[in-house]
């Protein structure tokens, strides 16, 4: 009998032989014998030495989850390199061809967003680090939307461009264009960093502690520059905040760089520094938590890119709910995550309490909207109100040729989906307030457009189930045209749970959802209060649910009444409605 190692299976009669021998051996040492397998794969009797079998090609995986565990989005990024595929936009291009939802998820990590059925047609999201852009950029973004969109663009709450209704036949015009602009839109949607935000008026702020546009460049740079910073188990959000006058909500991020001063005397040198908080995601209720760690800020870049790889190789690739960075820190604790994220570090990470940094400067109260002067003597910064961050582009060409004509041509996207035009000189101030009122704009920061976002909604977003825009709109009509306030407030319209308006930090937030009324089905909100950022920051609580639409503007109008009439003195709304338990806020409401 030959019994020497074939490469196939074992025979029969070799098992046979096999087994008789190995029963045998059992017998005689009364217990089972052993056999394994090194790490080398040789087959061992040692059982120290036991290590995977070889012999069977294991199973692929990704970053340790095998092939066959993944979900199916991860699947595609394994089986295809969406960055590859620029042929296939070609093709489809060329046949004016809509793609199939494999193709759909792909075209994203390009910024083309297939949204059928709230719209047949393609929307482009651009990457803007730090919303910062030049009017030559603006007033071709326009003539984009102009000769391939809808004649409009928003700005998103992610301090971003949005370009809609563009046909499959012109995706390829619309992204090399936009590379001949000096922009892209690369790595915009899906599982990829989306566009990084810093403070909209770095670099120009009187109150800044350090200016972050750089640092939002920096890192955008460094994922365009690096594939491997593509394709994460989820999105990933990035901000810096300057520490000065206007807050970039940094706190709502999965990772948040904010400014602090670090006076004499402390176990550090003097000098600006970031903290670092994690896990923002309010969609989810939580804000950011201060890490405890604190950083010089020329090392931002190299510590956000060690977390993001930390995120890439361990982030949860078999459950898109739990793949987002909150999931992995509560499973591993923040410490481990730290632990993690040193060992890709060439430099040790440094621990300070929060304590021991100087507190934040005052952050201006919709700061975002007004005229402030800039650090740089003479100049001064205007905080345009863009309504829900729609502008036709008529409007957008002009807000371009007016950077131009009285500033120095360049602008400023927020997040709160508007704009600041920069480095205005005190005898241009005159000329660019009639131009914005003649534009249909203002810079009213106590108006309640100020303090409106709304997202996409269901004229656009398959999910919505309410029209948010229009109908946030109309309601700060409604409101402007019976009271007036003395204090700035935020209402923050989304069209569904994914809470892409972030409606749990407004003062009032309202989440989209289909109400019966009269036994018909409607568009409706439920509504939640007393949410706020920074010093402020707090989830909203819930409120009132499933209120059709058609009620909603008397209802807020009443809401607003008994606040204005019951808080104590310069109380905001924030703290008025906190000061009160829910049910005594809804009985005051209802009387
Ligand atoms: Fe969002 C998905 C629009 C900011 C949470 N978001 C979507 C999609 C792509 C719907 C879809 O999957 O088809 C929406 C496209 C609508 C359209 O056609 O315009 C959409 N999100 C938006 C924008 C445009 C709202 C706006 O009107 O400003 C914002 C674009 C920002 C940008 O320029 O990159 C936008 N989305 C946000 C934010 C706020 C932020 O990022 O700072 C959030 C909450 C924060 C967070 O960390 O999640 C947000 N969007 C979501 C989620 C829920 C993700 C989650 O893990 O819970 C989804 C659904 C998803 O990813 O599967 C989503
Ligand atoms: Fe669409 Fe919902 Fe995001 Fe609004 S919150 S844009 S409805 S996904």
């Amino acid at each position: 009998m030959n019994l020497l190692p074939s490469t196939g299976p074992f025979r029969p009669d070799q098992k046979e032989y096999l087994q008789g021998f190995l029963a045998g051996v059992s017998q005689r040492d009364g217990y089972g014998v052993f056999a394994g397998h090194t790490a080398h794969g040789e087959v061992t009797s040692d059982a120290s030495q036991a290590g995977p079998n070889l012999a069977e090609p294991r199973e692929e995986a990704v970053h340790g989850t095998p092939v066959s565990d993944l979900c199916k989005e991860e699947l595609w990024k394994h089986q295809e390199d969406s960055l590859e595929i620029w042929g296939r936009m070609l093709e489809h291009a060329a046949d004016d061809r809509f793609p199939d939802p494999e193709q759909t998820f792909r075209f994203r990590y390009h910024g083309l967003f297939y949204v059928a059925p709230a719209q047949n047609s393609f929307m482009l999201r651009c990457r803007i680090p730090g919303g910062a852009l030049d009017s030559y950029q603006l007033r071709g973004l326009a003539d984009m939307a102009d000769t391939w969109g809808g004649g409009y663009a928003d700005i998103t709450t992610r301090a971003n461009f949005q370009i809609r209704e563009i046909a499959p036949r012109d995706i390829t015009n619309v992204l090399i264009r936009l590379q001949e602009l000096g922009l892209t839109s690369r790595g915009s949607g899906v599982d990829n960093v989306r566009n990084v935000t810093c403070s909209p008026t770095a670099g120009v702020d009187r109150a800044e502690l350090l200016d972050t546009l750089p640092c939002a460049k920096g890192i955008h740079h460094y994922i365009l520059n690096n594939r491997d910073l593509y394709g994460l188990p989820r999105k990933f959000n990035i901000a810096f905040d300057g520490g000065g006058a206007i807050s970039t909500v940094a706190e709502t991020n999965d990772l948040g760089f904010v400014a602090v001063r670090v006076g004499e005397g402390k176990a550090v040198e003097p000098g600006i520094y970031f903290r670092i908080e994690l896990c923002g995601i309010t969609g989810h209720r939580q804000f950011a938590s201060d890490s405890g760690l604190l950083i010089e800020p020329d090392e931002a870049i190299a510590v956000a890119a060690a977390m993001l790889r930390v995120f890439a190789e361990h982030g949860d690739r078999t459950n898109r709910k739990r793949a987002r960075l909150k999931y992995l820190v509560d499973k591993w604790g923040v410490e481990k995550f730290i632990g993690e994220t040193q060992k890709k570090l060439a430099f040790p990470l440094i621990r300070l309490p929060r304590e021991e940094c100087e507190p934040r400067p005052a952050v201006i109260p919709h700061g975002h909207i007004g005229i402030y002067p800039q650090k740089q003597e003479g100049l001064n910064y205007v905080g345009v109100c863009i309504t829900v961050g729609r502008m036709t582009v008529e409007q957008v060409r002009r807000i371009a040729d007016l950077a131009d004509r009285c500033g120095s041509g360049r602008i400023r996207l927020t997040v709160w989906q508007n704009l600041v035009i920069t480095d205005v000189s005190d005898a241009k101030l005159d000329e660019v307030k009639a131009e914005l009122v003649a534009m249909g704009f203002h810079w009213t920061t106590t108006s309640i457009s100020g303090g409106l976002v709304a997202c996409t909604g269901n004229t656009g977003c398959k999910w919505a189930a309410a029209n948010t825009k229009a109908q946030s709109v109309e309601l700060a009509c409604y409101l402007e045209s019976r009271l007036e306030l003395d204090r700035p407030i935020n209402i923050h319209f989304t069209g569904c749970p994914n809470s892409c308006a972030q409606h749990y930090m407004g003062d009032i937030g309202l989440q989209g959802v289909t109400v019966t009324k009269d036994g018909e089905k409607v568009e409706g909100y439920n509504i939640v209060m007393g949410g706020g950022f920074g010093e402020q920051q707090a989830v909203a609580k819930d409120m009132y649910k499933a209120v059709a639409y058609a009620d909603i503007p008397p209802l807020i109008e009443r809401v607003l009444r008994v606040y204005l009439e019951k808080r104590e003195v310069a109380e905001d709304f924030a703290s008025f409605t906190r000061r009160h338990e829910q049910t005594a806020l809804l009985e005051m409401f209802s009387s």
